[in-house]
């Protein structure tokens, strides 16, 4: 994005606050303006739209800090969801700050979000404020046909097709019961091949319902596991101040790699984005995202 662009996309969104965008139609009448105010802006995000349909993932570089900015310019990818956008039920713009205490710290490993949702949000948009300034804390991305590829080679593809592997949901707001719910881990389809996964969560889910994974079940999910390690499929990149990346939550599992404790400064701003025609974006008020 050209410096004009930015600065007439934050002075078009410093009009707004967060909490007028919580609505789809309302996101869209704001898009509409920004589109007539600021005319660069939609060849940008139409472009953006078609990069991350076909590649996956797409980075806008040079994108205002700004939370309004952020949430209209996620509305041309669908409607930004605030009802679970992390631990807050109500946040359009989430802000991921990492902590010099472990576990803040550690690798973040391979994972989709919103993973307990009947329609996991489509897109993710992380909008880097802050890097660690040792170059760590750098961003990973896999691709679900890729891991799909490669265990479909070992004939374990079918049984992660079965929606028999369990993710634990914490239910009430100290999360000290959980529910478990059961779906596939990896998915095929006229969509393509997608993927729903959370270590922590199916972790507890199998500790929970252990005796629901047969040994089949369990060790396609820990060769799974073992090729999320492969680095040869994995995209390692680093998100500088600017860099608002879009990816798709359904085709990419997406992680991030340790952060030293000089690094915990790093920040990102993160909106969670459901497809224009997603039953999701109606979805019940039943979960939160940590
Ligand atoms: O910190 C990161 O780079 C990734 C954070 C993340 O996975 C998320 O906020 O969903
Ligand atoms: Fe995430």
């Amino acid at each position: 994005m050209t410096d004009s662009t930015a600065g007439a996309l934050a002075r078009f969104s410093s009009a707004w606050q967060p909490e007028e965008l919580r609505t789809g139609p309302a996101q869209q009448a704001a898009l509409r303006r920004a589109h007539d105010e600021v005319p660069e802006l939609r060849d940008l995000l139409d472009t953006a739209v078609a990069a991350a349909r076909s590649e996956l993932a797409v980075i806008i570089e040079n994108f205002p800090i700004d939370d309004a900015a952020l949430a209209i310019a996620a509305g041309a990818f669908g409607t930004v969801d605030a009802s679970y956008n992390g631990p807050n039920p109500d946040t359009l713009v989430h802000d991921v700050v990492d902590s010099a205490a472990r576990p803040y710290r550690d690798p973040d490993p391979f994972h989709s979000d919103s993973p307990m949702l009947p329609h996991p949000h489509a897109y993710l948009g992380l909008l880097c404020v802050r890097p660690s300034p040792n170059g760590d804390g750098q961003t990973v991305l896999v691709r679900a046909a890729d891991i799909a590829t490669e265990l479909a080679g070992q004939n374990l593809l079918q049984p992660l097709r079965d929606p028999c592997y369990p993710f634990a949901v914490p239910q009430g707001p100290g999360a000290e019961r959980s529910e478990v719910i059961t779906h596939p881990i990896i998915a095929m389809s006229e969509e393509g091949t997608t993927v729903r996964y959370c270590p922590v969560r199916v972790a507890a889910g199998v500790q929970l319902a252990g005796h629901a994974l047969d040994s089949e079940h369990l060790d396609a999910l820990h060769t799974f596991e073992r090729t999320l390690q492969r680095p040869d499929l994995t995209a390692v990149f680093m998100l500088r101040a600017g860099d608002l990346l879009l990816l798709d939550n359904r085709r990419l599992l997406h992680g991030r790699t340790d952060v030293r404790p000089d690094g915990a400064s790093r920040h990102l701003k993160r909106v969670k984005v459901h497809a224009f025609d997603s039953p999701g974006a109606a979805a019940p008020d039943n979960g939160r995202e940590p």
